[in-house]
């Protein structure tokens, strides 16, 4: 067998145990903790999960049978189980944290609010009646297309109390990105706001529903307008009706309904880099289970954490990690309409020193973007309440782990590098912060009962450092089901590029990886990025830690660019830090740094200096845009996910 797989050039030697301190306390405490219950998850699955399903939810009904696998891959947990997580994430916390808040929230002009365990509650028993009263019935699907705002969350636990899907768009979304999804997802009625906060301006919502509605294309009935920010909108006489004017006279008495463990809890978009967005559906116990004993273990919550994780609602990090794990943990979860912005580069670090925040998670181009505002922000503000730190959503480069870590986390703060995706509904490869020594760079081990492995494509183990593609051998409570209304798609896109072998499927995960002698995980990138240069096939993570490690580098991307000896030749997009600016020597400086800190096979040909690199609305880089720019021919696929065409605009006439 000789398929090409990835090969890995970085070397990262730099090992961070946790202290005794932090693993005294933690609820994982070392090594052989972690080691135990993974041990026991792999030898027998089917009684973890159940066990854990057992002593941490609620449940109306017992389940018949843990898991049903007769039909990959399709599967099912906790068959006939009858459960609601509304009730897990409120009813259940009311005897013993109903003055508990539940969430903090910040908006971006300033003003807060705070919700207890039963006001919460409250609202979404509130909201339930609300949606049952415009004729919303279990299995009816619903929109959320909102600001950061406590309504998008109580909207969303009000779907989950009546057994109705949402489907959650991102208010960055344009009216035909949301019109699409709102068809494919066949919503009756939407949730939005007449806009929100950020960056110091309004982003209008109301207007894009209105225009998403106009063609008719579409099967909603109702829309139920937030009053956020007070600007005028325009509201259709029987179809557009006011948050407030509802709820005055709506019931706080609304039981959750027993939902079968694999009733549609969500459906949530991803794009893929090319092609139209995939509905991916998620259900309710196992998705419930999963978001729960990840949160629990990984954030090692305690009863007095406050917890902040920093992503959108329209993200599935919002889905699991802002909304459903920590409050079926009865966490207290903050909230924070806005973002970093000019006039206040300090505002996350504000809402971290205002709300004693112990917890924060993030992502590495938030990261990225702290360092290059300079550490006079973060310096300035008193984050000595912070315990823990948490990342997510493209692998973080050693240099900003390593800013992170002690510029953020005083040195003080084990940083968990979380590797998850859409699909998975939750965490796969972490550190249990209290038993797992961190490397700046590698999200380290798989979280029990996670079969996680770095195989070839006939699903062979690939040899320790070696590259390969990150894939799943078992299946787990929160994986997703399918892609709505299009099963085949779900089959080819996760359970076909490595076929099953003796009826074992293997989840294929799209992104390469390696595993070190240690056995912990380095993901290199997605694998449709993957760099051909000479037959040696380079992952981008790599190559861009490398230029990231080059003191005058904030950020890069890598991409490969067609060329005739090499087969491609890389290409690096590189935006500078602070003071630096960009110069012919300065290129040649940042050549010879790559080949010093990985060797000859890395040396970018070119490279290019930006202002800033193009990303996807969640944070991510879209390397394929570049790609294209560095080929020097048209720009083709999708670009609707785009954060920011200027950026691109301005790509293109710097290059030529
Ligand atoms: C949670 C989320 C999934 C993709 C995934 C990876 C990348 C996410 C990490 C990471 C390296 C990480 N869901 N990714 N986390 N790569 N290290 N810790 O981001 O569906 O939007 O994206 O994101 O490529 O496949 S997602």
């Amino acid at each position: 067998m000789s398929q090409p797989t990835i090969e890995s050039i970085l070397q990262e030697d730099r090992l961070f145990p946790p202290t005794a301190e932090f693993s005294q306390l933690a609820r994982i405490k070392s090594l052989e903790e972690y080691q135990t219950l993974y041990d026991r998850a792999k030898a027998d699955p089917l009684k973890f999960w159940s066990e854990l399903a057992e002593q941490e939810l609620h449940w109306f009904q017992h389940w018949d049978t843990v898991l049903d696998w007769n039909n990959p891959p399709f599967a099912k947990w906790f068959v006939n189980g009858k459960i609601n997580l509304s009730y897990n994430c409120l009813d259940r916390h009311l005897e013993t944290r109903a003055n508990k808040p539940a969430i903090v929230w910040e908006g971006e002009p300033g003003d807060s609010k705070t919700l207890t365990y039963a006001e919460l509650h409250q609202e979404v028993c509130k909201f339930a009646n609300v949606l049952k009263s415009l004729g919303v019935k279990k299995g009816d699907g619903v929109g959320i297309y909102m600001p950061m705002v406590p309504e998008a969350a109580i909207a969303m636990l009000a779907c989950a109390r009546i057994g109705a899907p949402h489907s959650v768009v991102f208010g960055g979304f344009s009216a035909e990105a949301l019109r699409d999804r709102l068809v494919n997802a066949e919503v009756k009625v939407v949730v939005t706001a007449d806009g929100g906060w950020r960056k110091d301006a309004i982003v209008p919502l109301k207007p894009q529903v209105d225009k998403a509605l106009a063609e008719g294309t579409t099967v909603v009935e109702k829309v139920v307008v937030v009053k956020r920010t007070g600007q005028d909108v325009s509201m259709v006489s029987d179809r557009d009706l006011w948050w407030h004017d509802l709820e005055k006279d709506a019931s706080t008495d609304c039981p959750a309904e027993p939902m079968d463990s694999e009733d549609m809890l969500f459906i949530l978009y991803t794009s893929g880099s090319t092609g139209k967005p995939k509905g991916v559906v998620h259900t309710t116990g196992g998705y419930n289970l999963y978001a729960h004993i990840t949160t629990q273990w990984i954030f090692d919550l305690q009863e007095n954490d406050v917890y902040w994780c920093t992503a959108d609602v329209g993200w599935i990090t919002g889905h699991s990690y802002v909304v459903y794990g920590p409050l079926s943990n009865g966490a207290t979860t903050v909230m924070y309409e806005g973002a970093p912005r000019a006039s206040n580069p300090g505002c996350f670090w504000d809402v971290i020193e205002k709300h004693k925040v112990s917890v924060f998670y993030t992502a590495p181009t938030a990261i990225r973007a702290f360092i290059k505002m300079g550490d006079e922000h973060p310096n300035s503000r008193d984050l000595s309440s912070l315990r823990l730190l948490g990342t997510v959503g493209e692998p973080i480069n050693p240099e900003a782990w390593m800013w992170y870590k002690s510029v953020i986390g005083g040195d003080r703060c084990p940083i968990v590098d979380t590797w998850w995706q859409t699909e998975t509904g939750g965490i796969m490869i972490t550190p249990l912060p209290g038993a797992i020594a961190t490397k700046p760079g590698s999200a380290t081990l798989p979280f029990p009962g996670i079969l996680a492995d770095v195989v070839d494509l006939d699903g062979n183990s690939v040899p320790t450092n070696e590259g390969g593609y990150l894939a799943v051998r078992h299946p787990w409570p929160g994986m997703m089901r399918t892609v709505y209304k299009d099963p085949d798609r779900f089959r080819k896109t996760y359970w076909e590029h490595i076929p099953p072998k003796d009826g074992n499927y293997i989840y294929f995960a799209g992104d390469g990886a390696r595993r070190d002698a240690d056995g912990y995980f380095w993901v290199m990138g997605r694998v449709d990025d993957v760099i051909n240069v000479a037959g040696h096939r380079l992952g981008t993570m790599e190559v861009e830690s490398a230029l990231v490690s080059h003191p005058a580098v904030a950020e890069a991307a890598v991409v490969g660019k067609p060329d005739e000896i090499k087969g491609q030749d890389i290409v690096a997009f590189v935006t500078l830090e602070g003071t630096h600016q960009p110069s012919e020597d300065l290129a040649k400086e940042l050549k010879k740094h790559v080949v010093s800190e990985i060797g000859a096979i890395a040396r970018p040909g070119e490279i290019r200096f930006a202002d800033a690199l193009p990303k996807t609305r969640s944070g991510k880089i879209m390397r394929r845009l570049l790609r294209d720019l560095a080929a020097g021919v048209e720009i083709s696929g999708d670009t609707s996910t785009l954060e920011d065409r200027s950026v691109l605009e301005k790509l293109r006439t710097e290059g030529s």
